[in-house]
């Protein structure tokens, strides 16, 4: 690769941009704070070993930045054709509303690939999909995954967009849009909010820096419930490489919903 100089140096603003992004995190949160404990509370991933079970690459691992060093969960540590799921141990009851908030980095070689889903499934704990395109959920089932797609395949319209998919088939998204800031090479938040009631999920995204503006993403009408065949579903992270290869982490998961 030619790169390597210029990597190295958009690498540093990375991790300070890392580090001023997880400094932001720790300030107290605004007025719309849930008054509830949420059902899954990650702000870091201390102590989550017993509490998610962990499938193929992804592992709970100390981030090695040298300015943050915090446990996480990295879904896929940067090897080729790998796959990883991590699953709650606290079921969701999907008959009522729920939302859910994380902070992902997908990072380490360019181009990234392939991306990153957060998943309502009722397959099981040991769930978990395909490598490459299948963004690690390929093949779960029934299942509803947003991903966060940073490689195009061939029915995929760009190399960054949000999707929503429907039983494990990354080939036929429900619903997807570009996504309004670069998935890939800087942390970005999202938020995932499923109103029962209206049978509406919505998809937002953020970066993390100062001033960022909130994004809905995606809005895509579901009987969340009757899609997975069960009240009580699983819900967590996939994540997959190929031939293109990121390391893919997410740093805090905060989920306020009701227990199955
Ligand atoms: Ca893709």
């Amino acid at each position: 690769m030619s790169s390597s100089r210029s990597t190295r140096v958009a690498g540093a603003g990375l991790v300070a941009a890392l580090a001023l992004s997880i400094a932001t995190a720790i300030t107290p949160v605004g007025a719309s704070a849930a008054t509830a404990d949420p059902l899954i509370d990650y702000p870091t991933f201390k102590g989550a070993a017993d509490s998610l079970d962990r499938n193929g690459a992804a592992d709970l691992i100390v981030s090695s930045g040298s300015k943050v060093k915090q446990r996480i969960l990295r879904l896929t540590p940067g090897g080729y054709r790998q796959s990883g799921s991590a699953w709650s141990t606290t079921k969701l009851d999907v008959t009522e509303s729920f939302e859910s908030t994380f902070k992902a980095y997908l990072h380490h070689f360019r181009p990234g690939a392939d991306g990153i889903a957060f998943v309502v499934q009722t397959e099981g704990p040991r769930a978990l999909g395909g490598w490459g395109g299948g963004v690690g959920y390929r093949g779960i089932e029934p299942s509803l995954a947003v991903e966060f797609d940073t490689y195009q395949n061939t029915y995929d319209p760009n190399s960054n967009h949000l999707a929503v998919v429907l039983g494990g088939n990354p080939n036929y998204q429900s619903d997807v849009a570009d996504s309004p800031i670069s998935l890939f090479g800087r942390p970005f938040s999202a938020r995932v909010v499923y109103d029962a009631e209206d049978g509406l999920l919505r998809v937002y995204i953020k970066r993390l820096s100062s001033g960022a503006t909130e994004r809905l993403v995606l809005e895509h009408e579901i009987d969340l419930a009757e899609h997975v065949g069960d009240d009580a579903a699983w819900v967590g992270f996939t994540a997959s490489t190929g031939t293109g290869l990121s390391k893919q982490d997410i740093y805090s998961w905060t989920l306020d919903g009701s227990s199955a």
